[in-house]
């Protein structure tokens, strides 16, 4: 007895020096919490964790405690130190299904995944990959009764977030609080991200046609052949992209006038033809002094410095760059002025690329964790850019959408952006990177956008066709078929890779994708409703299957199909050949719908179908979005067993702000033996309608 308590004493002793020396994790007791909504709660490691709390890096607003937390909250964290890092974790049980985490490859339930937040510049990414472009660290619980709760590590700094055994955030640096949201449905959980982090601010409608992209199209009269090619198909386009080629030797905010001699001009003839112009600018300026950017930038000490107090060079496309420190406001508002001029040429919107930073020939792909960000006092002020790594390129978006906002302060911004953070939506939607021409990247495709969405993301989409490698054209037509159905459709690839328009395989696969684009034109009046609606809530367009029951246990891990809004079901094919299982439904009776002539006899498209008691709205087929007015709808009616069906359209005039004045008009439709269109919100009057029924349902 005497020996015994001799060892254990001996190895408290041993236990007590491991913890003091860092080596083994220290269980910290007297978690405070505090309630800073309704059914949401803020954990702290302790008072002085508290107290010593640097800013959020993701929340709107900073939250203020409102009191204890209610007496019957069940899910409380446990707080541990290990060795310079902070791991919260918390039990759930096995019922307990998991989403979000991101821009993650690999199945849209996350249980048992390790995902790594930490922005990266990922070519090429594989399935495993545990770290992409965007950190996102957040997860959504469902338990079994549908009532669902979320986790948000309130930490910009690198968070590995492992649920092999329930749900556990670590991250470097100080020690971070976590934030629950519990509500009874996951819908719920989502809006209260959408509150706490922000939501999408309202895209201009041509956003939502289809994009076309390539690195690079160059010179202009390839653009123009691009242009021409959609329009002498009869293929649906709204906007050409200029990838990096366009610019002066790589330069940001130049333009090669060789290649592209009268930028403006070319501009001007697309937007004629009905197309919009989107440019790609890099964060890595060229360090050479008589270059407009450069000069401006060094003269307000604008540049990310090296732990030594200099400005950080590292190696990008221009060769030698510096790099803007978007965490001061100043550089922000300098940046945003840089695009007055641009625009000026006729450019519509801005894509941000390689801002994780990306940055070449250096191991870490990226720049030094040790390198200094005089970030302003809101931020946290000053730190490394451990701290910042991850807000980078959410910084960036940010200065790049508010210099657009001031420079046409009457249209919205568009902005895309391959970094980004939790609550990064605000500033600009998403691509998911440099994904490979492959069955299993068109797989991935699916769940990426699913748990996008499911953290905070509603814009988003990969490179339809893949960037990396070539592929079949079946593969392509499928890719088509479902990209045309996800939120931002853009076709895209890499240099010197095959061409990838919709008419590079041939006329089969031609055909298919302009069916592919045809469906998504016509459902775009009900896509720009989604859109209205995420972004006043913070709900994403696409949503997973067990959104429409959420207490069905056969549509939790369901991700070969999805819903876009609540009405339309999206059952995709993402192997090759024609063997297609039979799609899981939700209850009710869901109802197999053309949506234009000769779809639903391609195979290579994914199947629809309109949810029993939904009235789906259905716009002309049009070239772009903006070819003619609204003025024609066809109405899909699937009446449930009461014989009702509804449906709800939202209208405005598709660019700038006269909506928050009123200046559009939410529609209800209710079917009820005949068709009622009633208008419930808005006062803007385009014009009348024609309107068509079609009843769906057989019956
Ligand atoms: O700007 C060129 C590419 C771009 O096309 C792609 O979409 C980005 O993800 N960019 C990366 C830089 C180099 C890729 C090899």
């Amino acid at each position: 007895m005497k020996a015994d308590r001799r060892i254990f004493g001996l190895m408290g002793w041993i236990l007590a020096v491991a913890v003091l020396a860092g080596a083994m994790p220290a269980l910290v007791r007297g978690q405070i919490g505090e309630s800073v909504g309704e059914g949401v709660v803020r954990f702290h490691a302790s008072n002085e964790a508290r107290d010593g709390a640097l800013p959020s890096l993701c929340l709107v607003t900073p939250l203020a405690a409102l009191g204890p937390v209610p007496g019957d909250w069940a899910m409380i964290p446990e707080f541990t130190r290990i060795q310079g890092r902070t791991s919260v974790f918390l039990s759930i049980d096995e019922s307990t299904d998991l989403y979000g985490t991101g821009e993650v490859p690999g199945p849209l339930r996350r249980n048992g995944t390790r995902t790594v937040a930490w922005n990266f510049d990922a070519y090429g990414w594989g399935g495993n990959a545990a770290s992409l472009y965007q950190s996102h660290p957040w997860v959504l619980a469902v338990r079994a009764d549908g009532t669902a709760f979320g986790v948000l590590a309130d930490t910009p700094n690198r968070c590995v977030i492992d649920l092999s055994l329930g749900i556990r955030f670590e991250a470097d640096g100080a020690p971070f609080p976590v934030i629950i949201i519990e509500k009874d449905t996951p819908q719920e959980v989502v809006r209260e991200l959408g509150r706490l982090t922000g939501t999408m601010p309202l895209p201009p409608r041509w956003a939502l046609g289809y994009h076309q992209c390539r690195y690079s199209y160059t010179p202009d009269d390839r653009v123009r052949e691009i242009a021409d090619g959609f329009r002498e198909r009869d293929i649906p386009c709204d906007v050409i992209w200029f990838d990096i080629d366009y610019m002066e030797e790589f330069r940001c905010f130049t333009v090669d006038d060789w290649s592209f001699p009268d930028m403006r001009g070319l501009n001007a003839e697309l937007h004629e033809k009905g197309f919009h112009t989107v440019a790609i600018i890099d964060p890595g300026i060229k360090q050479e002094m008589g270059y407009h950017v450069y000069d401006s930038g060094d003269a307000i000490d604008a540049w990310v410095q090296t732990a030594a107090g200099a400005p950080y060079v590292g190696s990008v496309w221009p060769g030698r760059c510096v790099f803007p420190d978007f965490t001061m406001s100043q550089v922000r508002t300098w940046w945003g002025g840089l695009y007055g001029q641009f625009l000026s040429l006729g450019i519509d919107g801005i894509w941000n690329d390689m801002n994780e930073p990306a940055v070449f020939n250096v191991d870490a792909k990226t720049m030094p964790r040790n390198n200094r960000h005089r970030a302003d006092p809101e931020l946290g002020g000053p730190g490394t850019h451990a701290r910042f790594h991850n807000v980078y390129g959410m910084l960036m978006a940010r200065a790049t959408w508010e210099g657009v906002q001031r420079s046409r302060p009457g249209k919205r911004p568009f902005v895309l952006s391959r970094a980004n953070h939790l609550g990064g939506q605000r500033w600009a939607a998403c691509w998911t990177g440099d994904n490979t021409a492959s069955w299993a990247h068109l797989d991935y495709s699916v769940s990426m956008v699913l748990n996008l969405g499911l953290s905070g993301q509603p814009l988003s989409g990969p490179d339809i066709g893949g960037f990396v490698g070539a592929g079949t054209g079946e593969m392509f037509a499928r890719w088509m078929g479902i990209g045309a159905m996800q939120p931002f459709a853009r076709g895209h690839t890499g240099k010197g890779n095959i061409d990838k328009e919709p008419w590079s395989f041939g006329g089969d696969v031609e055909k298919t994708c302009r069916l592919a684009l045809e469906r998504r034109y016509r459902l775009l009046p009900y896509l720009y409703s989604l859109m209205r609606e995420a972004a006043e809530t913070g709900l994403p367009p696409v949503r997973p299957l067990f959104f429409a029951d959420t207490s069905d246990p056969r549509l939790r891990a369901e991700d070969d199909s999805f819903l876009l809004g609540n009405d339309l079901l999206v059952a995709c094919y993402t192997k090759p050949g024609q063997g297609r299982p039979e799609p899981v439904f939700p209850a009710g009776n869901w109802v197999r719908v053309g949506l234009v002539p000769g779809d639903l006899d391609d195979p290579d498209l994914p199947d629809l179908y309109l949810r029993e008691g939904a009235v789906l709205p259905l716009g002309p087929i049009m070239q772009w979005s903006d070819e003619r007015p609204l003025d024609e709808l066809e109405l899909l009616v699937n009446p449930g067993p009461d014989g009702r069906a509804v449906g709800r359209l939202y209208e405005d005039d598709g660019d700038g702000y006269g909506y928050r004045d009123g200046a559009y008009r939410v529609t209800e439709f209710v079917f009820d033996d005949e068709m009622a269109a009633n208008v419930i919100e808005g006062s803007w009057e385009p014009g009348s309608w024609k309107l068509v029924t079609r009843d769906v349902s057989n019956k």
